[in-house]
C-alpha cells in the first residue's frame, strides 16, 4: 500500500530544485540522508522574513521585532507538539545535531560526571555523537564504553546489558542509523538506562522526518534534532531535555540573551529556555522550520513513511538482482536508507559514475569510520529516499549499477 503515488507529481512540483537536469539527465535525489530537498513553502518563509519583517527577537519592542519573535516562538510550540514535549522550555535552538549532543556533552557532563565513571555510546554512530563524548570523558576521566553491533548492523542488546552498571552515567544512541538505516530499539535501551540511573541522549537525525517521535512515552531525557534533515533549512535544530534537567545544568556558552543581570563581580543566568540560547539566534531558519513541520504534518509521517518503506522494498529487491551487489546493513527494522558496496569497484568511483548519469548518492564512510571499521570495509554507496522519490527513479539507478559493473568487468 503506497497512497502517496496517486499524488507524487504534486509533491514533487511543490520542490524546485528537483525540477533540473544534472550533467543532461534529469536530477535523481538519492542523498537524502545527507540532507533533504526544501518545499517551496520553507523557501517563502525565510524570503518572507527578510523581505517583510526581518529583526532581531526578544529585545525590540517595535512592530518588526514583535512580528519575529512571535514567529521563532511559534517555531519552539510546533516543535514540543511535534515531538510531544511536556513544556515548550524544554525546546532548545541549536545549530543542529551536532551542537545539541556538544552541548549535553559539555553542559552535562562537566556538571555530573566524574573520575571512573562511564558513558555508554554505540558502534553505529556518527562522529557528531562520538567525539563530544570522546572529549569530555577525557577531561572528566571517564571511560567510553561501546556497545557491539552485529553482523546484520544491529545493536546488540545482550552486549549493552553487560556494559550496564552503576558506574553508568550517560547512554547516547541514534534513534535510525545514517550509514545503514537501523532503527534501534531505543524505548528499550532507554528503559533499561534508567534502571541503573543514567541518562539517555537519543540522536534523532536520521528520523525526524521519517519516524513518529514521542519523547514523553520514550521517555529520553535528550532528544536531538537537524532542521535540514527534515525539510527545514541548514543550520537550524533543536535540543529537547527534560526540564528537570535542563535546569539543573550549566550554561554551555555565555552572552546576550542568556543571562537575567551581568555585573563583574556576578552574573545571574536566563530562565529556560535562554539558558541555553545565547546570542543573536539562527532567527529566519528557526521560523522556516515552522514551515517544514507544516510540510510534514500535511502529509503525515504514517503517509511519509509507507511511501519510503516501498521504495526502501524496491530498490532492496531491484540491487539484489545484480550479482556483485552487497548490501552492508540489513536489519528488518530500518529506515529507506540502502547501503552496498560492488564487489572489486571502489565506492567513490560508483558514486561518480552515478554523478555522471545525473544520480545523486553519497559515498564512503559517512561519518562512521568505526563502523565502517567493524564491517572491514572502506565506506559504502549509500541512496537514501525521501516522500518525492519515485520507484521509475529507482529502475534508473538499478540500471546505471547495472552498467558499472558490466563497464568496470576485468
Ligand atoms: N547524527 C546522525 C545520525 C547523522 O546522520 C548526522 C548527519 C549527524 C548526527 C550530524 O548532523 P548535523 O546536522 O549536525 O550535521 N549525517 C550526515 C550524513 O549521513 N551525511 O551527511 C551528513
Amino acid at each position: 500500500m503506497d497512497t502517496i503515488l496517486a499524488d507524487i507529481e504534486k509533491i514533487r512540483a511543490q520542490f524546485p530544485v528537483l525540477q533540473q537536469h544534472v550533467n543532461g539527465k534529469p536530477l535523481i535525489y538519492f542523498d537524502n540522508a545527507a540532507t533533504n530537498q526544501k518545499p517551496k513553502q520553507v523557501i517563502d518563509a525565510l524570503i518572507n522574513y527578510y523581505q517583510g519583517y526581518n529583526a532581531n527577537i526578544h529585545r525590540g519592542i517595535h512592530t518588526l521585532a514583535e512580528k519575529a519573535t512571535k514567529a521563532f516562538e511559534t517555531t519552539r510550540h510546533s516543535m514540543q507538539r511535534f515531538i510531544n514535549a511536556k513544556h515548550a522550555e524544554e525546546i532548545i535552538f541549536t545549530r543542529g545535531v551536532t551542537e545539541s549532543i556538544n552541548l549535553v556533552a559539555s553542559s552535562y557532563g562537566r556538571a555530573f560526571l566524574n573520575e571512573g565513571d562511564e558513558v555508554i555510546i554505540s558502534g553505529l554512530e556518527h562522529h557528531s555523537n562520538i567525539v563530544p563524548w570522546q572529549i569530555i570523558c577525557e577531561e572528566k576521566k571517564a571511560k567510553l564504553k561501546i556497545i557491539p553491533v552485529t553482523e546484520i548492523g544491529e545493536i546488540d542488546l545482550n552486549g549493552y546489558q553487560k556494559l550496564l552498571s552503576t558506574k553508568t552515567k550517560i547512554v547516547a544512541t541514534n534513534h535510525a542509523s545514517n550509514s545503514l538505516g537501523t532503527i534501534n530499539p531505543v524505548k528499550e535501551i532507554i528503559r533499561l538506562a534508567h534502571e541503573v540511573g543514567a541518562v539517555v541522549l537519543i540522536d534523532g537525525a536520521q528520523a525526524a522526518a521519517h519516524l513518529e517521535i514521542d519523547v514523553l512515552s520514550l521517555d529520553c531525557d535528550f532528544y536531538c534534532i537537524s532542521s535540514h534533515k527534515m525539510y527545514g533549512p541548514t543550520g537550524a535544530g533543536i535540543l529537547y531535555g527534560k526540564k528537570e534537567w535542563l535546569e539543573k545544568m550549566p550554561p554551555y556558552m555565555g552572552g546576550g540573551e542568556m543571562i537575567k543581570d551581568v555585573t563583574f563581580a556576578k552574573t545571574t543566568y536566563n530562565d529556560l529556555p535562554y539558558k541555553f540560547e545565547a546570542g543573536t539566534p539562527n532567527i529566519a531558519d528557526v521560523i522556516a522550520l515552522n514551515e517544514a513541520i507544516n510540510f510534514i504534518q500535511s502529509i503525515s509521517k504514517e503517509v511519509i513513511a509507507e511511501h519510503e518503506q516501498s521504495l526502501l522494498n524496491y530498490a532492496t529487491k531491484k540491487l539484489s538482482e545484480i550479482p556483485s551487489v552487497k548490501f552492508i546493513g540489513t536489519s528488518k527494522e530500518k529506515v529507506a536508507v540502502l547501503s552496498f558496496v560492488i564487489e572489486g569497484i571502489h565506492p567513490f568511483d560508483v558514486g561518480q559514475m552515478l554523478d555522471a548519469r545525473g544520480i545523486a548518492v553519497r559515498t564512503g564512510h559517512h561519518c562512521t569510520q568505526p563502523l565502517m571499521e567493524r564491517f572491514g570495509i572502506e565506506g559504502t554507496v549509500r541512496a537514501s529516499f525521501s516522500i518525492y522519490n519515485t520507484t521509475h527513479e529507482i529502475d534508473e539507478l538499478a540500471e546505471a549499477v547495472k552498467r558499472i559493473v558490466n563497464f568496470m568487468k576485468p
